[in-house]
């Protein structure tokens, strides 16, 4: 029998445990991501683990989610990150290079090679073959200190393409089409791989969309083949001596095959609050649109932009359309203006943003109240915008064109102009002068700390009684970005106490104040959730500022899988209900009590939660390795790397 994808890769990398899906391995790292929202707490944990220098082939820093920088405290993690980075030997990617998954995709990303980032949309590097997996900041430091990263061994499913896209369809829809079918919840220690005929067809940008938003859907990562196309992509920027050729055998297996059909696709959308909510665009009913943002990490290729210059070209953006463009890289702006394509964009009106995550993370370009926005970025939950009652539809770079002109939600079919043929350069002019690599003679580099770099808060360990308050009962499917807004908020990252102050803030804002009271009274908090807890970004801040305000515990249906690791790496013990049904009898404001925990961590993990308030009792699961119950018992990983 031979192997899959996924088995080459990681067989080659790895170093405990077997590949039986379900059972923790520890796989060696190649290459890391950071970028500046979840790199400062990285590079903290990093200091604090005494290695002189980063021991992974490549480690890369980016500077491309807080580039608004109103006060201070931004530009001072800047240039902490970049001291850091010469420190340590670290590339460090500049403020106005782009957006960390564009740039390592277009500069860094090779076949066959491991990538662990601390953003969720590290799967974006599977366009090229790569196992790419999104983690939290102290799992990347780990792996920069040559710790091998854990996981569980993830079933692969086989999502095999057929034919090929129809003119006015393209790979946001075809991401979409895959969200409705596996949704956002259940999918946790999954990889999809993607295979069959219909692979051929779609270039190297095309599938880092799809890869990209598989993110969404909870799995570990996704992987493309590395093949003709990806031969064609590193030879036009540059770096053609990257390529290997690498596939499954035909004789393999997997958990499951799900077939798509490309050219029975049609253009789709994501509609508020959640991107499994997927509807046909025809069903839109032609809604009017107050706000196009086109670009993020999942659609600001060279090939998005180009299409959505020549549908635009000649036209002027309807008056009630506010159209925002943030190209994804420096590369993709300069080829742009080259090519004379951003004229074209400025003359319809489009509002050129910094290459950066900008919109996408709402610390820029909010809508006005109760806007609809249509948006190509991957992720429209509640509040994420930073307007609290926009309605935000995630689109196609064609679909985003098509509302643009009409000011409606449109199919862009109905435009009645041919589509488009957008060629992909052969070759990219290589500029990688905003790419500071470390120099290597350079020997003492001071590291800089500008006040908005606070200490690392720690947790003392898990004591054997837990005595807690319901501090927030919350239903299904709550994001980080639930339990930590970024955006406005977002500055604060490195600043634990006071980003701390905004925990839960859109779903309830005396949340915080409520659990710095219990912790006072001594005693701990604790969080109640439905399914699927912790959705979206890989931000680490949602259990370090939970950490931080006393929560000793979550008890949820179920967790996703970074969010999961968090809490284990800051010493919060995630429970799950053994009985679901026992989530319906538990209120805000029960006491609970949970007894012997240090002991029933170590051992099956099996735990009696006691409800002092209703004098009911409930069973709650906690299965961890043996390495995660150290790590539990100890109060949290820092606690135990040093
Ligand atoms: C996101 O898209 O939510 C982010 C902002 O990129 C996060 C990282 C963060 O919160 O800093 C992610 O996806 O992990
Ligand atoms: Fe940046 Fe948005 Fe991509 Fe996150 S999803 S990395 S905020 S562009």
């Amino acid at each position: 029998m031979g192997n899959n994808l996924v088995e080459k890769i990681l067989s080659k990398h790895l170093i405990s445990g077997n590949l039986v899906p379900g059972e923790e391995i520890g796989i060696r790292i190649d290459q890391t991501l950071t970028q500046d929202a979840t790199g400062t707490m990285a590079y903290l944990q990093f200091e604090a683990m005494n290695v002189p220098r980063v021991k992974t082939e490549l480690s890369v820093s980016y500077i491309d989610h807080n580039t608004i920088q109103i006060g201070f405290e931004n530009a001072d993690d800047h240039r902490y990150l970049q001291s850091v980075a010469q420190k340590y030997g670290i590339v460090f990617s500049r403020a106005g290079n782009g957006i960390c998954h564009q740039v390592h995709l277009e500069r860094f990303g090779k076949p066959g090679k491991t990538l662990i980032g601390s953003d969720s949309h590290t799967p974006t590097g599977g366009a090229l073959a790569m196992i790419a997996i999104g983690a939290g900041g102290l799992d990347v430091a780990l792996a920069m200190a040559g710790k091998p990263f854990y996981l569980i061994c993830p079933k692969v499913i086989k999502i095999n393409l057929t034919g090929k896209l129809k003119p006015w369809v393209s790979a946001k829809d075809v991401i979409l089409k895959v969200l409705e079918i596996f949704t956002t919840k259940g999918n946790v220690n999954t990889v999809f791989e993607y295979g069959g005929e219909g692979v051929a067809t779609l270039t190297v940008p095309e599938r880092a969309t799809i890869t990209n938003m598989g993110a969404e859907c909870g799995v570990t990562t996704s992987i493309f083949p590395s093949d003709k196309m990806t031969r064609l992509f590193l030879r036009s920027q540059q770096r053609e001596s990257d390529f290997v050729e690498l596939k499954a055998d035909k004789d393999t297996s997997y958990a499951k095959i799900v077939n798509i059909d490309l050219s029975k696709v049609e253009p789709l959308t994501a509609k508020p609050h959640s991107p499994e909510n997927i509807s046909t665009v025809r069903k839109m009913k032609k809604i009017a649109v107050d706000q196009v943002c086109l670009g993020s990490c999942t659609n600001s290729s060279y090939k998005d932009l180009v299409t959505v210059a020549k549908i635009l070209k000649g036209k002027t953006a309807a008056p009630n359309i506010s159209f925002i463009l943030a190209p994804g890289s420096r590369q993709v702006l300069e080829a742009l203006s080259q090519s004379g394509y951003l004229t074209d964009l400025i003359a319809s009106g489009a509002r050129v943003m910094e290459n950066a995550c900008g919109f996408c993370i709402g610390n820029s370009q909010s809508p006005q109240s109760a806007a609809v926005s249509l948006r190509t970025s991957n992720r429209n939950f509640l509040g994420r915008s930073g307007t609290m009652d926009a309605n935000v539809y995630l689109v196609s770079p064609e679909t985003a064109a098509a509302a643009v002109i009409t000011g409606r939600f449109t199919d862009p079919r109905d435009l009645k102009i041919s589509y488009p043929k957008v060629a992909m350069p052969k070759k990219f002019s290589i500029d990688d002068s905003m790419i500071i690599r470390p120099d290597k003679k350079k020997k003492a580099v001071e590291v800089y700390r500008g006040p908005n770099i606070g200490v690392l808060p720690r947790s003392p360990e898990l004591s054997d009684t837990i005595q807690g308050v319901v501090t927030i009962k919350v239903g299904d499917k709550i994001t980080t970005d639930h339990i930590i807004p970024a955006g406005a908020r977002m500055k604060y990252r490195s600043n634990i106490p006071k980003y701390s102050e905004f925990v839960f803030e859109n779903v309830d804002a005396t949340f915080a104040g409520r659990a710095q009271e219990i912790k006072k009274a001594g005693k701990q908090n604790i969080i109640v959730a439905g399914l699927s807890y912790g959705q979206g970004s890989s931000r680490e801040h949602a259990a370090l500022c939970p950490m931080y305000l006393g929560v000793r515990a979550v008890i949820a249906k179920s967790f996703e899988r970074i969010h999961a690791a968090n809490l284990i790496n800051f010493g919060i013990l995630p429970l799950t209900f053994e009985n679901e049904s026992d989530y319906d009898k538990i209120d805000q404001g029960d006491e609970l009590e949970i007894v012997e925990a240090r002991k029933i961590i170590a051992g099956n993990g099996k735990f009696m939660v006691r409800n002092k308030t209703r004098n009911t009792s409930f069973q709650a699961i906690c299965i961890l390795s043996e390495r995660q119950k150290k790590i539990i018992l100890a109060g949290g990983a820092l606690n135990i790397t040093n």
